[in-house]
């Protein structure tokens, strides 16, 4: 493998050895169920990328919870995955430009990269009345995004929201808002979460760009990669109510309800995601292990099918 010697050096210069790069390489690769082989590929991508597909990243109904969580992804930091491995021409909360400026950059860069770029959407889209409910520079997000998406080369909807509604799309849901696939009626790779996992993200266009296609996704958009597997079947509190010791001490019930936390609500055996394994925050922790019930945030509809979060104790 060739590692270019100045990203080397600009890994040195941020205080990261190539060591621990490998290692980001290494879990990246597994996360995205490739084999160890790939390991050196997938640092290639990073280190010597082949090609940097430029990326328009639209913003809509949301809180823009997506973003924070992609600019604190552990690594490749923002700016290598602006600058060096992405080509980003557009995205609203990183960009200088604002007002006209900004607008008049959207147009240029939708119309000079027409059917090459990736667009990256966060937030839902409001389809009531011809989505009067949501706009942005006079024009509706429907617009925007109708515009934007159909000129795309590939739709990745980052959030709950942008995949399924989120939070806007709860009962009542007055604006009739939608995620983007929905609401266009096309087809899109969802990563939910509320926030997603930047790890799945990064995996994503990892694929893409190693090798030349998004990943496969189950029936509701997702990459099977990080969301094939329900949070329940990779719970360490899971195993820790089987073991033996655990149990001899507090008995099996008392197990189930201290320490499993399904009794206290969680939704983890009908959630699909990787945050058992991928973690957040540089892989510190996740809701669970931090003693907090999984509310379902990937699932279409979660805050009117997995609610209440919490149940009430007796
Ligand atoms: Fe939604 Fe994202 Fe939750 Fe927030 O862009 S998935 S409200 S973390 O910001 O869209
Ligand atoms: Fe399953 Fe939640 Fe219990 Fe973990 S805490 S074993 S995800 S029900
Ligand atoms: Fe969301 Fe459940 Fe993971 S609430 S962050 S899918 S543990």
């Amino acid at each position: 493998m060739t590692l270019e010697r100045d990203f080397d050096q600009r890994l040195l210069e941020k205080g990261i050895s190539r060591r621990d790069f490998m290692k980001y390489c290494g879990f990246l690769t597994a996360t995205m169920g490739l084999a160890s082989s790939f390991v050196p590929r997938v640092a290639e991508v990073f280190a010597a990328p082949k090609q940097r597909p430029p990326v328009i990243w639209l913003h809509f109904a949301e809180c823009t919870g997506c973003s924070e969580a992609v600019l604190r992804s552990m690594y490749p930091w923002i700016d290598e995955l602006v600058l060096e491995v992405l080509s980003i021409e557009y995205h609203e909360t990183i960009m200088a430009a604002a007002g006209h400026q900004a607008e008049d950059n959207l147009r240029m860069a939708t119309k000079k990269y027409e059917g090459e770029f990736i667009c990256v959407v966060e937030g839902a889209i409001s389809t009531k009345d011809n989505g009067v409910y949501g706009k942005i520079g006079g024009r509706t997000f429907l617009e925007i995004a109708d515009d934007v998406c159909r000129k795309a080369k590939a739709v990745i909807a980052l959030g709950t929201c942008a995949a399924y509604g989120g939070v806007q799309a709860a009962k009542p849901n007055p604006g009739g808002y939608k995620g983007v696939g929905d609401a266009l009626g096309i087809s899109v790779v969802n990563i939910p979460g509320c926030p997603p996992n930047p790890i799945n993200l990064v995996g994503t266009i990892a694929n893409y760009l190693l090798l030349g296609k998004l990943p496969a996704v189950d029936d509701i958009g997702r990459p099977l990669f990080a969301y094939g597997t329900s949070i329940h079947d990779q719970c360490p509190r899971r195993s820790h109510y089987e073991h033996d010791e655990f149990v001899e001490e507090f008995g099996s019930e008392e197990a189930k309800q201290g320490f499993c936390l399904y009794k206290m609500g969680c939704k983890g055996p009908d959630t699909y995601n990787n945050c058992p394994i991928a973690k957040f925050n540089d892989g510190t922790s996740w809701p669970v292990e931090a003693g907090h019930p999984c509310i379902g945030c990937s699932e279409p509809d979660f805050w009117d099918k997995m609610s209440p979060f919490f149940e009430a104790s007796e």
